[in-house]
């Protein structure tokens, strides 16, 4: 008996969640809702969706629908993913969970006291080879880890005629690339050491302080050139880049850099960790390799491959070395993760979840204020626990 989901929004990231779900086997994706009849219908049937909604209202009211992934602009993730709570359903949410701590705070609380699974879509930590790092650290293998740094860069927002909605604080929220990538990358350190990210200094910057939006809508990632299209001037409030100085729970050292304007790095989520016997460096655009440090002897190289990975490991890689897989084989896993917990019937109250729940959406919404806040302040501030 296959489990029915629905989803709401399909953009960019809509399409991927419906690929990955497909490939587990036992999940079907049996309605969308889109913001009006007409889209959604177009949409499903691209989509090979059997039923549309044109509100997420009439989709919520569907009994044969278990499960509900959340994949609309920022700005909606709070109402959506409260309506689908309260509908009973479990929920699956893009990141950011919400717009604000205050907001994801209420979801986390909401969820567990309704008993639904859930889950945000931090799915770079399902890679195979961040569960072997993970693994490698607690077996001691870096050491003590001294230094953790990295940065995640991308170029699609380059251009002064590149624009989105993730650009708009009004549809993105008052963070972008702090939210929209940044939160990737603490989700993702965090998850690999086991540390938790406790105060941030951080500095932001707009380097391009008006935009010219093209009078059609631009999707994400959609490339444009000047002379193509009627333009408007908008101004831009939300961060192009950013560093951050970080210290972790234990007193480790950190900092990262976010960047959408970065040429040529497209994906480019990386981090160095230095620890006390070995160091470790991973970069998502090749994730089948993790590069080991040494002082005493030649540096290493070290290829995703079943046969060398730990059990955990083992089980989110699903081809033999040497046949790379990569995000899509990652958000298989994250779809994996959280469907398994809702077949198996797990208790999200009491069973350990292996995949980023609402509780790793609220810690990340804290560590977005903190960052916002330092900013505005200029001086270290804590995450609230
Ligand atoms: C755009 O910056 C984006 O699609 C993010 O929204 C995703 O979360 C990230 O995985 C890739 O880049």
């Amino acid at each position: 008996m296959s489990i029915r989901m629905g989803i709401i929004g399909a953009g960019f990231i809509g399409p991927a969640h419906i690929d990955a779900i497909r490939r587990l086997g036992f999940v079907e994706a049996a309605a969308l809702a889109g913001s009006n009849p007409d889209n959604a219908k177009k949409t499903a049937a691209e989509l090979g969706i059997p039923k549309a909604y044109g509100s997420y209202l009439e989709l919520l009211q569907d009994p044969d629908i278990q499960v509900v992934h959340n994949c609309t602009p920022n700005h909606l993730h709070y109402e959506i993913n409260k309506a689908i709570i309260l509908s009973g359903k479990h929920v699956l949410s893009e990141k950011p969970l919400a717009i604000s701590s205050r907001e994801s705070a209420e979801l986390l609380h909401l969820a567990k006291a309704r008993g639904v699974v859930h889950a945000v879509n931090f799915n770079y930590r399902q890679f195979p080879m961040m569960k072997q790092l993970s693994a490698m650290i607690k077996q001691d293998v870096l050491g003590r880890i001294n230094l953790i740094r990295g940065s995640y860069l991308q170029d699609w927002l380059l251009y002064e005629t590149d624009y989105n909605w993730r650009l708009a604080p009004e549809a993105g929220g008052p963070s972008r690339a702090i939210a929209d990538i940044g939160s990737h990358w603490c989700d993702t350190v965090q998850y690999v050491t086991g540390l938790r990210i406790v105060e941030v200094f951080a500095d932001l910057a707009t380097v391009m302080p008006v935009r010219r939006k093209a009078k059609q809508q631009t999707a994400t990632y959609a490339h444009r050139s000047m002379g193509e299209a009627e333009y408007e001037d908008i101004p831009i409030r939300t961060e192009d880049c950013a560093n951050v100085l970080i210290r972790f729970e234990d007193g480790t050292r950190g900092a990262f850099t976010v960047s959408q304007v970065s040429a040529g790095r497209k994906n480019r989520l990386s981090f160095e960790l230095s620890g006390s016997k070995r160091s470790a460096y991973w970069n998502q655009e090749e994730p089948q390799k993790l590069w080991i440090g040494h002082r005493e002897k030649a540096n290493e190289v070290l290829l995703a491959d079943p046969s060398l990975f730990v059990p955990e490991a083992r089980a989110a890689i699903h081809h033999p070395a040497g046949h790379n897989e990569g995000w899509p084989d990652a958000m298989k896993n994250m779809m994996r993760g959280f469907y398994d917990f809702i077949r198996e019937g797990k208790n999200p109250l009491q069973d350990r979840a292996d995949f980023s729940t609402f509780a790793d959406g609220h810690v990340s919404m804290r560590i977005t204020d903190a960052i916002l806040a330092s900013h505005a302040a200029g001086r270290w501030v804590r995450v609230q626990s």
